[in-house]
């Protein structure tokens, strides 16, 4: 009957405080005896007098999702949710700008009963740098909520609807641009309850799916800028569930034991793709499809999931071991992200699944055909290598692939001090341009960019003594980007390899 063993309880002090706050009077025992009966609609005043009483609701990070609402009236629920922008892993070794609801992607789970009055709290950090807002799909009211919520940095706004429609809805930023938004993580489900509840179940768990457009391609190292021309091509390069590769993956897996009955409540945040939601090894008992309250359709294998919409599955683990969770356009599961395990155990029940029953040996008519074909490729690639090395025109082509790549690095990392034009601003950001400083000392440059540059220097004469922070770029990144910086706006000099950047963070290191 209960969901998760010790769900993350985001507001777990506000929760304490919620439940002091039901103890008090109700809101609008003012009104009178009309107001103990069903819901009869508002008053003249705007106000429900069905609605009694107050509580915070409590949010939770996915997979978790906050526990059943037992409440048989409908109440006044308070929602504080706070948009950061925070850099966190997409994957090993690579980190995104995201932008958030509550510092998570997905956002905070938002869990209400139908025809409660939710009074939204949006806060916007004050390190952000843009402004945000929220459109709740489960609003009934223009904009789902993102006028009367538009937020600056270091602001807080507030309005309140009435949860008329239940069912599991997306939320998301609806601030311009707002697939970029979108894009860079801000969504999240909210469940809006029917009066009589879901039916209950022993575990449930809180999945997203999301398309990521990212500069470097899948698993490329450093920080990732959002890419706008993939995203407007529809060509990500991570597709997500809950937000990184293996959010959900060895020991981060959701757990349940055979015999419970599980539900996942699953949202697709897009911006782009539709989703074709599968655990691999199981059937859903049941589907709501498009996250509507009504379980229309049993024993579903696949079911489909529009960006900007939901889905509530439900199916009984019969098998212990593990289930993958995909997108069954399986490139997309396999290799860019869209994976996740549910752990299931429990003893074996043979009468379901036999495990292997027999591993014989067959050897098809074709068993030579491919022997040898590793080896012959690992040699075309070897002579292809040599033959590049020893070509001036190949090797001068590398170098100007390398320079592309340097001068996207430039342009995310370097720009913003020393100006797209490399002539920096007079006294506070060196020139790059015909800088005799850069020039002079290629392992001086590169252990610049890897470790930060701060104390007096001169370059072209003039004095400078600012800081210039470490810049976290692998070493192919730092490669190009000291390649571009020597070779653009009238400087040349030879390439820069990975092996020289590798060189010098081995002495820095040792220093
Ligand atoms: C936050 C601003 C900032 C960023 C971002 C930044 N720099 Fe700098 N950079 C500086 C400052 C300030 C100095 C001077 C430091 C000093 O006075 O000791 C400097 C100095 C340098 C120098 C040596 C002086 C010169 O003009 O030749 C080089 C080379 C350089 N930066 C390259 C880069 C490259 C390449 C990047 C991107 C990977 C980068 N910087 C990113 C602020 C920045
Ligand atoms: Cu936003």
């Amino acid at each position: 009957m209960n969901n998760n063993a010790s769900p993350k309880l985001l507001h777990a002090g506000r929760a304490a405080l919620a439940a002091s706050i039901l103890l008090t009077a109700a809101l609008y025992a003012s009104e009178g005896p009309a107001s103990l009966g069903e819901p009869k609609g508002p008053d003249a005043k705007g106000a429900d007098p069905a609605v009694q009483g107050e509580e915070v609701a409590i949010l939770t990070a996915a997979p978790n999702v906050p526990p059943p609402i037992k409440r048989k009236h409908p109440t006044k629920v308070r929602v504080d949710l706070e948009v950061t922008e925070v850099v966190k892993k997409m994957a090993d070794g690579v980190e995104y700008l995201f932008w958030t609801f509550g510092g998570e992607v997905p956002g905070l789970f938002i869990r209400v009963r139908e025809n409660d009055l939710v009074e939204f709290h949006l806060k916007n950090h004050p390190t952000s740098k843009m402004p945000h807002n929220i459109d709740l799909h489960a609003v009934t009211g223009p904009g789902g909520g993102a006028a009367s919520s538009f937020t600056a940095p270091g602001h807080e706004s507030q309005f309140s609807f009435k949860a008329i429609n239940p069912g599991l809805y997306i939320y998301h930023c609806a601030t311009a641009p707002v697939p970029m938004h979108v894009a860079n993580g801000m969504y999240g489900l909210i469940l809006v309850e029917p009066k009589e509840g879901l039916p209950p179940v022993d575990k449930e768990f809180y999945v997203v799916q999301g398309d990521f457009y990212t500069s470097g391609k899948f698993g490329e190292e450093g920080l990732q800028a959002f890419d706008q021309d993939k995203a407007v091509d529809e060509r990500p390069s991570y597709v997500l569930f809950n937000g990184a590769v293996n959010s959900l993956v060895g020991d981060n897996a959701m757990k349940a034991k055979v015999g419970e009955s599980v539900r996942i409540y699953f949202g697709n945040g897009g911006p782009n793709l539709t989703s074709s939601f599968h655990v691999i090894g199981e059937i859903f008992d049941k589907v709501y499809q498009e996250g509507g309250i009504l379980p229309n359709q049993r024993q579903v294998q696949t079911t489909l999931v529009p960006a900007g919409g939901s889905t509530m599955v439900e199916f009984k683990l019969e098998v212990p071991g593990t289930y993958i969770l995909v997108d069954h356009s399986l490139f997309r599961a396999f290799n860019k992200g869209a994976l996740g395990m549910l752990k299931v155990e429990g003893r074996e029940n043979l009468l379901v699944y036999s495990g292997k029953e027999v591993d014989a040996v067959y050897l098809g008519s074709q068993a030579d055909a491919n022997a040898g074909s590793d080896k012959k490729v690992a040699a075309l690639q070897a002579q292809m290598r040599e033959a590049m090395a020893k070509d001036p025109k190949i090797a001068g082509l590398t170098k100007e692939m390398q320079m592309e790549k340097g001068k996207r690095v430039y342009m995310q990392t370097c720009f913003a001090c020393h100006q797209p034009t490399g002539l920096g601003l007079p006294g506070v950001f060196p020139p790059l341009a015909k800088s005799d400083y850069l020039m002079a000392d290629k392992d001086r440059a590169i252990r610049g960019i890897i470790k930060g540059l701060s104390g007096p220097l001169s370059v072209n004469g003039k004095a400078y003594n600012g800081v210039m922070p470490p810049v976290a770029l692998n070493d192919e990144q730092v490669a190009n980007v000291v390649t571009y910086v020597q070779n653009s706006w009238g400087n040349t000099a030879d390439a820069v390899t990975v092996d020289d950047v590798r060189k010098v963070r081995a002495q820095s290191a040792s220093q």
